[in-house]
């Protein structure tokens, strides 16, 4: 089967697809979606998602007509990647330990990261520091959330001391949190602390927005 990935070197979103890839050694051709230009509008990336975000997983053998031709919303990417490739796995045996994992990604998937996700912000406001406390705002309250979550069952990473799908939402989560002038190592530094640990593995590493900045 041959991949390719649409995506953003920024996006959260798409880091946790890049970083999935990246750990079941499954070779993807990365193709840009600029969200800053008018790319995510155009029909082409509209036919391939019509809500116009990133990532989409474009499945190349599938045929053209297919409704499988395309895969949306990384969630649902990471779950097809973890039934179709079960090593190294992104999730526990155990149902309890997996819904724990999941409830981790979806406070950031589900209720964080809407918030704060440039078609939203814009309509809560056009004043860009309006902006940027709003998304700080929400960042505070689900970080705080997640980690009192996490603790229990934390080790070196979110869940014990493998990387685990809570990882793969959790890293990308910090890295806009910081980018939008969250101080993570003074508010979270439990979270501040997988995020070292993560940076430090080479499939996160090199799938992280630092590593695909464009050049200009
Ligand atoms: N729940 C979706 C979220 C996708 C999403 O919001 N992607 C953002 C980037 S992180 C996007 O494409 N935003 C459109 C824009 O900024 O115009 C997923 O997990 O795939």
């Amino acid at each position: 089967m041959r991949y390719r990935l649409y995506h953003y070197w920024r996006s959260s979103a798409s880091w946790r697809a890049r970083w999935a890839l990246a750990l079941k050694e499954i070779e993807v051709e990365y193709v840009a979606v600029d969200l800053l230009s008018d790319d995510a509008e155009s029909p082409e990336h509209r036919h391939r998602n019509p809500l116009g975000f990133v990532p989409v997983l474009e499945l190349l053998e599938q045929p053209e007509d297919s409704p499988y031709r395309y895969l949306t919303e990384s969630t649902a990417l990471l779950e097809w990647m973890e039934e179709t490739r079960p090593f190294p796995s992104l999730l526990p045996s155990d149902p309890l330990e997996r819904a724990r994992i999941r409830a981790l990604c979806q406070i950031v998937n589900a209720s964080l990261q809407p918030l704060q996700n440039p078609p939203v912000t814009a309509r809560h406001s056009s004043d860009p520091e309006e902006a940027k406390k709003w998304v700080q705002y929400w960042n505070q309250q689900h970080l705080k959330a997640f980690e009192e979550l996490a603790r229990p069952t934390a080790g070196k990473f979110c869940f014990g001391d493998e990387i685990t799908m809570a990882d793969l939402f959790l890293i990308p989560q910090c890295y806009s949190a910081r980018r939008f002038g969250v101080p993570l190592d003074q508010d979270f530094p439990m979270l501040a602390r997988i995020y070292d640990e993560a940076m430090k593995t080479p499939e996160c590493q090199r799938t992280s927005p630092d590593a695909l900045k464009p050049s200009v």
